[in-house]
């Protein structure tokens, strides 16, 4: 029943502890389940067995009951304590990850997601993990609050600005699973989205060795193109010539574009490249210095993917 329930309306349950949450979580629905039926059904035979029957019916006066008191004071009482007990148990489980437990950086900042690996290589977008190995995550935000969130795990955390947090996970199958941030952020926050890779540990030593396979071969505009969505330019600028947070990428290329301190700029290789790994040095008229820097978090054939890209929409 409990499997049948879980597949109903429940995403994959794809790392250790996601058996132990929804199992509490479907208890919980149970009881739900069962106080309703019980509430509701007590109500419609009270209604009709104490009904008035004529205009000038007395009931009988009773003051209270003891038993019944103690009845519905200790059941519901004993209730809560099994339920408090059960999610402190599952709550410390996922508060405290075991160890050895290999150790990944999350930095998460407006509206994007960034990985730092033990080898000191950085990633965006996609958060690639070994199968079956416990990773601990050590969390902090560069602006305002964000959550961690992978549904499929049954994994939520916040991410604090000036702190860090933790929380844990072992995932259980190889496949892509998406990581929503779950912290309304601001206009970008339905966007910032990535994605967990979880793959062999040789896939994953591979991928720490080579950098991401699915970039290898595409020609610098596919590769741009890829890069548009998993590094988070989409969430503000637009290819279609429609204005967002920074300026649209269409048609840019080769123009002269106003600067907030009135200088005029020929958008060209040089340009991009600037802008993205010094964003603040040239903010276009019109817009807001609010764009992180991808210094060091991003390797040059991406930035030359990237500028290919733009050079494309024309
Ligand atoms: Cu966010």
């Amino acid at each position: 029943m409990n499997t049948w329930l879980r597949n109903l309306f429940l995403p994959s349950a794809s790392s250790i502890r996601a058996e132990g949450v929804d199992d509490l979580f479907i208890f919980v629905l149970w009881l739900n389940i069962l106080f309703f039926l019980l509430i509701a059904g007590l109500i419609a035979v009270f209604v009709l067995q104490y009904r008035r029957r004529s205009a000038n019916q007395k009931t009988a006066h009773i003051e209270h009951s003891t038993s019944l008191e103690l009845t519905w004071t200790i059941i519901p009482s004993i209730i809560c304590l099994i339920v408090f007990f059960w999610g402190f148990n599952t709550y410390m489980q996922a508060a405290v990850a075991p160890d050895g437990a290999m150790e990944i950086q999350v930095t998460a900042k407006k509206w994007i997601w960034t990985f730092g690996y033990p080898d000191g290589s950085v990633g965006i977008g996609k958060l690639w993990v070994p199968v079956n190995k416990p990773v601990r995550l050590i969390m902090h935000s560069e602006d305002v609050l964000h959550a961690f969130y992978v549904p499929a795990f049954r994994v939520k955390a916040d991410v604090l600005p000036n702190r860090y947090t933790e929380t844990w996970f072992q995932a259980t199958e190889v496949g892509d699973f998406v990581m929503p941030c779950a912290e309304y952020c601001g206009k970008g926050h339905s966007q910032m989205r990535a994605y967990v890779k979880v793959v062999s540990l040789q896939d994953y030593e591979k991928f720490l060795e080579d950098g991401d396979p699915e970039e290898k071969g595409l020609p610098p505009e596919k590769l741009g193109a890829s890069l548009y969505v998993n590094l988070g330019c989409s969430t503000c600028h637009s290819i279609d010539g429609n204005k967002g947070q920074g300026p649209t990428w269409k048609g840019g290329y080769g123009t002269m574009h106003k600067m907030s301190d009135g200088k005029m700029m020929m958008m060209d290789e040089n340009y991009i490249r600037t802008s993205i790994l010094q964003p603040q040095a040239n903010i276009v008229e019109g817009f807001q210095g609010i764009m992180p820097s991808y210094q060091g978090q991003i390797r040059e054939r991406q930035l030359v993917a990237l500028i290919a890209y733009i050079k494309s929409l024309k």
